[in-house]
């Protein structure tokens, strides 16, 4: 299996490499932008062009994979999102859309290949500031080719939480987010957003960040963030202290088990349905 995975990992590498071009040309000049979800939630034309490259490139290598596309699930009539044990890229072609469209330099590529649902193959790529993160299976975490692990931080009171806003104006959701920031901001050493939930996660694989918490995030937003995490010695679990489910649209990822127990004892809840919910 593992020769199937090189070519899979070797394809999505260089495809990523060249969507990425794209992201950074594009960062700082005018963007066509229409908004799905919600008035703050954006899509440009660099978001679909980098989807529609991404699969066309896998499917011409990998003609009987699936695919979880963020733009293409929500271009549809139904946004559910069906996954099924077949080998899946699950693809945010610009994670951090909101970022991308000011300008702001936090946006990235994530994508993750899930074989039975189990993640084998995971590629976070934030072209502006050349960050390559990538992890396969059983085979540890990277930045630029480097070995990452998470930082030691055992105590909330001494961790840096990334915790995100969200591009939601659902009313639970927002005060599920007031309340959880004046919960947090007096316990923890500095409370961060980077607006990217892809990036969040990495930088904890990469142990610039200790924890990240957020509902309401997509499959797409999370499923390579997973592995990295997981790959680089850190956990990654449900905020309420459950398993992780990849279409929960709920992630708490920490470096050690203990704090990510500490945030779970912090923190309050919010369930928005999920992403297979019809
Ligand atoms: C965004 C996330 C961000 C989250 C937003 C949104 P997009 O993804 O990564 O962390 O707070 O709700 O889902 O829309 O930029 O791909």
């Amino acid at each position: 299996m593992s020769a199937v995975y090189d070519h899979c990992f070797k394809t999505v590498f260089r495809l990523t490499q060249e969507v990425g071009k794209l992201i950074r040309t594009r960062i700082n000049s005018t963007k066509t932008i229409s908004t799905k979800d919600s008035e703050i939630d954006f899509v440009t034309e660099t978001d679909k062009e980098v989807e529609e490259t991404l699969i066309h490139g896998l499917s011409a290598e990998f003609p009987e994979h699936k695919f979880v596309g963020e733009e293409s699930t929500s271009d549809g009539k139904s946004q559910k999102v069906v996954l099924t044990d077949s080998p899946t890229w699950v693809i945010d072609p610009v994670d951090g859309t909101l970022n991308f469209v000011h300008g702001f330099p936090h946006v990235c590529v994530s994508i993750a290949l899930l074989v039975e649902k189990v993640p084998e193959i995971a590629i976070i790529y934030n072209p502006v500031l050349d960050q390559m993160f990538t992890a396969r299976r059983g085979l540890g975490a990277f930045l630029n080719e480097q070995p990452i692990k998470v930082s030691k931080t055992e105590e909330l009171s001494k961790a840096l939480v990334c915790f995100e806003f969200g591009c939601s104006r659902n009313p639970e959701k927002m005060a599920f987010v007031k309340e959880n920031v004046q919960r947090l901001v007096p316990q923890v050493h500095g409370l961060r957003s980077l607006g990217s939930a892809a990036l969040d996660m990495a930088m904890v694989a990469c142990g610039g960040a200790d924890v990240y918490l957020e509902a309401g995030i997509h499959a797409w937003d999370v499923a390579a963030g997973d592995l990295i995490v997981r790959e680089a010695g850190g956990v990654v679990m449900d905020p309420s202290g459950g398993q992780f489910d990849v279409l929960s649209r709920r992630v708490l990822c920490a470096s050690t088990r203990s704090l990510a127990d500490q945030m779970i004892k912090t923190v309050t809840q919010y369930y928005p349905p999920r992403d297979d919910a019809e």
